[in-house]
């Protein structure tokens, strides 16, 4: 399958947030034309302004990278919004795709859609096969039905709509909120901040021992411009680097880079979530896609644009 990025106008829904950002890096290197809009032009939470914007700019493909993210924690305290906003965003944006004739989507979601438990590392049809992890299981419903909204469209009405599940993602743009983001820029920041603060511990959520495997964001958006241009099927595809590691682990290896030399402490008392979630990378290999960013370097680079974003901070 081959479908030609040339002269295209490509809709990267959500350009403002980490994946979103860098797909549009990525797709300046194609000879296609992205369209981006605000969320004070295009709410996309409100349906007749997508539908409007999609008829009006009508682009050949669209990337939906637009979602309400969050860390573990922000996942089991908000049940609400991640469930509902999440929904409303892919409702209204593949009925608009669809009314307007966008006859390309590539819909993003998340390696939490699979159960819980799921054996490893996580193939494809391990969807729906088992129960969820609770802490996430609202954002994760809500990203199910992303999946199922392309494969139905596909189904009744032909739509060349398609789906990519990327792992825990980190880069350049994350969010460093340590009430709302992800493990590994949370440790970035604590890491700094306690190096700092001369702090004898840093302390993190939970035992330590859950695994996760993190991709660069940068690796993501190559990934998906990939599948853009290669792929077309009803099932989605799995995006990841292929290995993972402890959460203590991480945070030594954070630790080494930022140059914190003091202790590593757990709080139990927090949640770990899911104690595993590696996936096969079997599929995205198959159609001839592998990683490029080690997860040393990454971090090293994360670590460089967090240094150089909170002194632009202090200047502006
Ligand atoms: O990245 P994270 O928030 O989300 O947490 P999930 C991963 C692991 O790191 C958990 C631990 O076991 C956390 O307890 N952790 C340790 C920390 N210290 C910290 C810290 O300071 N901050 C944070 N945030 N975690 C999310 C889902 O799950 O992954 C989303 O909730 C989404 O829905 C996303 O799927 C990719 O990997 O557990």
């Amino acid at each position: 399958m081959s479908f030609s990025l040339a002269g295209k106008r490509v809709w990267v829904a959500g350009h403002r947030g980490m994946v979103g950002a860098a797909l549009v890096r990525r797709l300046a290197s194609e000879s296609c034309t992205v369209l981006t809009v605000t969320r004070d032009d295009v709410d996309l939470k409100r349906q007749e302004q997508v539908e409007r914007y999609v008829l009006a700019e009508r682009p050949d493909a669209i990337v939906l990278a637009a979602a309400k993210v969050g860390g573990i924690l922000a996942n089991d305290t908000y049940p609400a919004d991640f469930l509902f906003d999440n929904l409303v965003i892919e409702t209204n944006v593949f009925g608009a795709a669809h009314a307007a004739g966008v006859d390309r989507l590539l819909f993003l979601g998340s390696s939490c859609i699979y159960p819980k438990l799921a054996p490893q590392p996580i193939s494809e049809d391990a969807l729906l096969t088992g129960p969820l992890e609770p802490t996430n299981e609202w954002y994760a419903v809500a990203k199910i039905a992303g999946i199922k909204l392309a494969e139905a469209y596909r189904r009744q009405h032909g739509r060349d709509y398609i789906s990519a599940m990327p792992t825990n993602l980190y880069g350049p743009g994350d969010n460093f909120d340590l009430r709302s983001s992800h493990v590994l820029p949370a440790l970035i920041r604590k890491a700094h901040e306690a190096k700092l603060a001369g702090a004898p511990t840093l302390t993190i959520w939970g035992t330590g021992s859950p695994l996760r495997e993190f991709l660069h964001v940068d690796d993501c958006a190559d990934a998906l411009v990939h599948l853009l241009k290669h792929y077309s099927g009803a099932e989605h595809v799995n995006v990841g680097s292929g290995s993972d590691l402890s959460i203590i682990d991480l945070t030594r290896l954070i630790a080494e880079v930022v140059g914190f030399v003091g202790e590593i402490v757990t709080d139990p008392a927090k949640p770990d979530g899911t104690p595993r979630k590696l996936m096969s990378g079997d599929k995205l290999k198959a159609l001839g896609w592998l990683p490029k960013v080690g997860l040393r370097d990454g971090i090293a680079a994360t670590y460089r644009w967090f240094l150089e974003h909170r002194a632009q901070e202090r200047r502006g």
